[in-house]
């Protein structure tokens, strides 16, 4: 356990509020806060406990020392802390002017003002978890909705780092055997078992393949899953836009074309976000703004992770419906097939259009608000479907992660096709040395200095 200089920063959000926390880590951390403190003797006390007293400032030229606050002062000696240092939290009033005190006198005293993400940078340097949980509290303080919340408290547990160190472990010992029948250059010896070998790296890929397909559903519950609303003019997209949002948030006309630009807002449903986005109705455009804003339909639709296809019930020509069902199977986009104005249609026509989908309709009617309900549960259920979402099990959120899991696979899918055309052992190495690079940068044992500024530069200060 390393103890760093003395650091401190509110941990407590900016602003006024009833009380703030000031954080204090690293070497002396609890006998330079004493010194500031009149109650008991903090060298004195036990971790984990709490102390009343006040802050005071440094004695005035006739000795007299004014009170900065009243505080509530809590001890957490090395290394049961957050960050395994000795840590002290002194709770304060919710003041600007009493927090600014505060710290001014922590640093006449030696405390430096620490950096954003300093805390957890110490807290990973020494060991009290990897570089996979580290991001994983900042995607937690980030965390705004059910589903992003439970992906990072998942992470922080441990989530797949933990069974990635241990293959990481068994892999670099092949790699030592294989680098050692280099040693041995012109004799044929073989020391690393090829077939366990094959073995071990299967079972890496195995544990690797869910992690990479998970990234889809992580990355949409990080930053909301991007949905767009499609359809011909008039079809009533901008309608069930303000429906669902309950807002009058988009133009809507009789006139056919009154939507140009793209729309976008988010909707929470069961804990996930959907980024909602109401757009151009797709047609032969009549205008060159038309036709800008029917490029950037065509634009968002290839950008979209899940596309509402809304036809007019009452409107549209059969023939249509089916040209326009086999253009969205096309784009090859998981899709949900809605019939509008429900109101204005009788039960034949709902049959006819029906038969012709031949596939299920959500009906609903925009206007009216009737069966949103239905429609909002079909969106959820195509996000929950995934496994990974409803178990809680490991999701890739993080970009970084994705890119060292997708090298790993790579690299070992390139050391099992070398394995197979009996590659000599140098390239056989080669490939290794790659893979345990990627699995070593993704858990942080593998580090540079410019990689953890980076990452933890992403945080905010006090954390
Ligand atoms: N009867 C009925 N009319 C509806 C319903 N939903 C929308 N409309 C009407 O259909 C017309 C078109 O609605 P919009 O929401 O502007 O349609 P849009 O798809 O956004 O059209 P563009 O922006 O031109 O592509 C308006 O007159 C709406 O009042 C519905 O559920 N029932
Ligand atoms: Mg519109």
């Amino acid at each position: 356990m390393i103890q760093l200089d003395p650091i401190a920063a509110l941990a407590t959000a900016p602003g006024i509020g009833a009380i703030a926390v000031i954080r204090v880590s690293g070497q002396d951390a609890i006998s330079i806060t004493n010194r500031l403190f009149r109650g008991k003797d903090l060298t004195k006390q036990a971790s984990h406990t709490a102390h009343f007293g006040t802050l005071r400032n440094r004695p005035d030229a006739s000795g007299e020392e004014t009170i900065i606050d009243e505080v509530l002062v809590t001890i957490f000696r090395a290394p049961r802390s957050f960050t395994k240092e000795d840590v002290v939290e002194i709770s304060c009033h919710g003041s600007e002017f009493i927090i600014q005190q505060i710290l001014r006198r922590l640093t006449e005293e030696g405390v430096r003002l620490a950096r954003p993400g300093e805390f957890t940078q110490r807290a990973f340097l020494n060991g009290q978890f990897d570089l996979v949980q580290a991001e994983a509290v900042a995607d937690l303080i980030a965390s705004d909705s059910d589903a992003s919340h439970r992906a990072a408290l998942t992470q922080l547990r441990g989530g797949f780092s933990r069974q990635l160190k241990t293959l990481r472990q068994q892999l670099i010992d092949f790699v030592a055997l294989v680098e050692l029948e280099l040693d041995f250059g012109e004799e044929d010896v073989e020391f690393a078992h090829r077939d366990q070998l094959r073995q071990l790296m299967h079972d890496i890929r195995r544990v690797l393949h869910p992690l990479i397909e998970s990234f889809s559903t992580g990355n949409a519950i990080k930053n909301g899953v991007p949905t767009v609303i499609i359809g011909k003019p008039n079809a009533g997209k901008s309608t069930l836009l303000n429906a669902l949002l309950n807002e009058e948030k988009a133009i809507v006309s009789d006139i056919p074309g009154t939507t140009r630009d793209v729309i976008e807002d988010e909707l929470f449903i069961d804990g996930i976000r959907f980024r909602l986005i109401d757009t151009a109705g797709l047609r032969q455009a009549t205008d060159t703004i038309e036709a800008i804003g029917i490029e950037r339909t065509q634009q968002k639709m290839r950008d979209a992770s899940l596309v509402i296809y809304l036809f007019d019930g009452l409107n549209i020509a059969p023939t249509d419906l089916r040209d326009a069902v086999a253009e969205v199977q096309a784009s090859g986009k998981p899709y949900l097939l809605i019939g509008n104005k429900l109101d204005a249609i009788d039960a034949g026509r709902k049959e006819e259009l029906e038969g012709i989908a031949s596939e299920p309709i959500v009906w609903i009617s925009a206007a009216r608000h009737t069966h949103l309900d239905e429609l909002k549960a079909a969106l959820s259920a195509h996000v929950r479907t995934d496994a990974a979402v409803q178990t809680g099990s490991a999701v890739v959120t993080n970009a970084r992660h994705y890119e060292h899991l997708t090298g790993t696979d790579n690299a070992l899918a390139r050391a099992i096709a070398g394995l197979d055309t009996g590659v000599t052992p140098d390239w056989l190495a080669m490939d290794l040395r790659v893979a345990l690079q990627h699995l070593g940068e993704l858990t942080g044992e593998i580090t540079t200095d410019d990689l953890l500024d980076s990452i933890f530069s992403k945080f905010c200060i006090g954390k």
